[in-house]
C-alpha cells in the first residue's frame, strides 16, 4: 500500500563492502559498532590492488565504483551517509531514531555539517601526510598541509563551541549517527598525526576511545 514501510526480510545479513583505511567504509563501521550492530552486517574487504572495486560485480552494488557499499538482499545502498541512515532505519537504530522528527533533524543536520565543512579537510591531510608517500613516493604540499590543518581547527572550532550544549560529551545529548561522523573524522586525522586543539572536542574524542565498542572500530588500534 502506497506509504507503508516496506517490511524487510531480516533472515540475512547485509553485506557491507569496505577496506580498514577507507575512512569511508570506516565512517558504516563506526556506526555500527556504537549501534551495537557489528555482528548484524557483514563486512566484505575489498582488494584496492586487485581493482576489486571497479569489478562488475562491484559495480552492481555501487556504480561509482569507491568503497563504501551494501547489499541487502535485493536492495543496495551506496554513499557512505544514505548507508548509515539506511542501516539505522532497517535496524532502528536510537542512534537515528526514525520516530522522533524533530531529532532526527537535528542529528541528521549535524552530520551533513560535519561531512560537508569538516571532513574533506581530514582526508585532504590525510592524503598529503600519508597515502601521497605511499602512493607517489612524492612528499606532501606544505601549502595543502597547512591549509588543512587550518580548516580542521576552524570547523571543529566552530563544532566544539556551537554544540555539547546538553551536558556530557556527546554533540546532542544522547549519542547519535553526528557523533560516529565526528569521531571516524578524527580518528582517520590522527593518523596523520593530527590533535585537535578545542577541548570539547578532546573530551568528546576521549570519551568515544574510552567506549567498549570502541574495540570494533577499524582504528582501534592506532
Ligand atoms: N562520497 C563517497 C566517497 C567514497 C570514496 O571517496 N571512497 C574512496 C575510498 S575512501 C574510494 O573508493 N576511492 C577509490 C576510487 O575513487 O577509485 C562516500 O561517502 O561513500
Amino acid at each position: 500500500m502506497p506509504g507503508e514501510a516496506t517490511i524487510m526480510s531480516t533472515d540475512h545479513k547485509p553485506v557491507l563492502y569496505t577496506h580498514p583505511m577507507s575512512p569511508h567504509g570506516s565512517i558504516v563501521v563506526d556506526f555500527l559498532a556504537a549501534a551495537g550492530l557489528i555482528d548484524r552486517v557483514e563486512q566484505v574487504v575489498l582488494d584496492f590492488g586487485k581493482g576489486e572495486h571497479k569489478a562488475p560485480a562491484f559495480l552492481a552494488v555501487n556504480p561509482v565504483g569507491q568503497i563504501s557499499g551494501l547489499r541487502d538482499g535485493d536492495v543496495t545502498v551506496f554513499e557512505s551517509d544514505a548507508i548509515i541512515r539506511y542501516l539505522a532505519l532497517r535496524f532502528k537504530s536510537p542512534l537515528f531514531p526514525h520516530h522522533d522528527l524533530a531529532r532526527v533533524g537535528l542529528i541528521d543536520s549535524v552530520q551533513t555539517h560535519i561531512r560537508q565543512k569538516a571532513w574533506d579537510h581530514g582526508t585532504g591531510l590525510v592524503f598529503q601526510k600519508v597515502m601521497k608517500k605511499l602512493f607517489t613516493g612524492q612528499d606532501g604540499d606544505p601549502a595543502r598541509i597547512e591549509a588543512a590543518e587550518k580548516g580542521l581547527e576552524k570547523t571543529l572550532g566552530f563544532i566544539g563551541d556551537t554544540w555539547f550544549k546538553a551536558g556530557g560529551d556527546w554533540l546532542l545529548g544522547e549519542i547519535s549517527t553526528a557523533d560516529t561522523t565526528l569521531a571516524t573524522l578524527l580518528s582517520n586525522a590522527k593518523r596523520a598525526g593530527y590533535a585537535p586543539s578545542h577541548p570539547r572536542i578532546q573530551a568528546f574524542y576521549a570519551h568515544w576511545r574510552a567506549q567498549p565498542f570502541f574495540a570494533h572500530s577499524p582504528y582501534a588500534k592506532d
